[in-house]
């Protein structure tokens, strides 16, 4: 998973980042396993075995909910990006707190600086568009931060939140009504439909996401 990770994501610039999912994933591979073994001797014997794997082999026999989530649960999930313009005005904590804030759960987060292959990859349907090679060349100027949000209606709600394309017709309370001024520098991005979502965070989050339990869930879902 790593090689085909380092092959995608040519330029991301976080190894320690890559680390950090490797020991999540050891942890939660074990977790699972163990629930599901029923005699003691058995479960020792499968932590034993679980721990003696290697991350990479960890990282796939963790995947039991794919990365895109279950669309139309509470498992949805979305791709958000907070784009050059957001990472370089320190809009990074401030996206992300809105959305930890309304009660969605963050799965996967990175940052990563798009090749220009990255980036058309990414807007490949709108490379008709005239805008598209100004948009490439703006997406791969700088780091963005890619996230993976998991919750109810998360691709609908996240698109709402981040406000409309045009931040001039962004309400305020949006994140593009309240932090930005022209289209091309509308600070983020967010997955507009179930299948956006899949195509994307397959791309982005090759790797994976970490499928943890949120304890205060039940204050958030009745
Ligand atoms: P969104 O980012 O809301 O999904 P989109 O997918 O239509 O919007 O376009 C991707 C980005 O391209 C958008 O965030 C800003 C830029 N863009 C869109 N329309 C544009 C236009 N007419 N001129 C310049 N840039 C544009
Ligand atoms: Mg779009």
């Amino acid at each position: 998973m790593f090689r085909h990770f380092s092959t995608v994501a040519g330029r991301i610039r976080t190894a320690s980042v890559s680390r950090a999912v490797s020991t999540f994933a050891a942890r939660s591979t074990a977790s699972t396993m163990s629930s599901k073994i029923a005699s003691g001797s058995l479960m020792v014997a499968a932590v034993i075995q679980a721990f003696a794997l290697n991350s990479e082999t960890m990282l796939t026999s963790c995947e039991s909910l794919p990365v895109y989530g279950k669309p139309g649960t509470n498992q949805e999930r979305t791709f958000l990006a907070i784009k050059p313009d957001g990472v370089q005005r320190g809009l990074i904590g401030d996206i992300i707190t809105r959305f930890e804030k309304r009660g969605y759960k963050l799965v996967g987060l990175k940052m990563v600086w798009p090749t220009e292959e990255m980036a058309k990859s990414h807007y490949a349907d709108l490379k008709k568009k005239p805008f598209f090679p100004g948009l490439v060349k703006f997406f791969s100027s700088g780091p963005i931060v890619c996230m993976c949000w998991e919750g109810k209606d998360i691709i609908k709600q996240g698109r709402q939140m981040l406000g409309e394309t045009q931040p001039l017709a962004s309400k305020p309370g949006s994140i593009r009504g309240d932090f930005s001024i022209d289209l091309g520098r509308n600070i983020c991005h967010g997955s507009d439909s179930p299948e956006a979502a899949e195509h994307e965070l397959k791309m982005w989050f090759p790797e994976g996401a970490n499928d943890w339990t949120k304890t205060v869930d039940s204050s958030v879902y009745e």
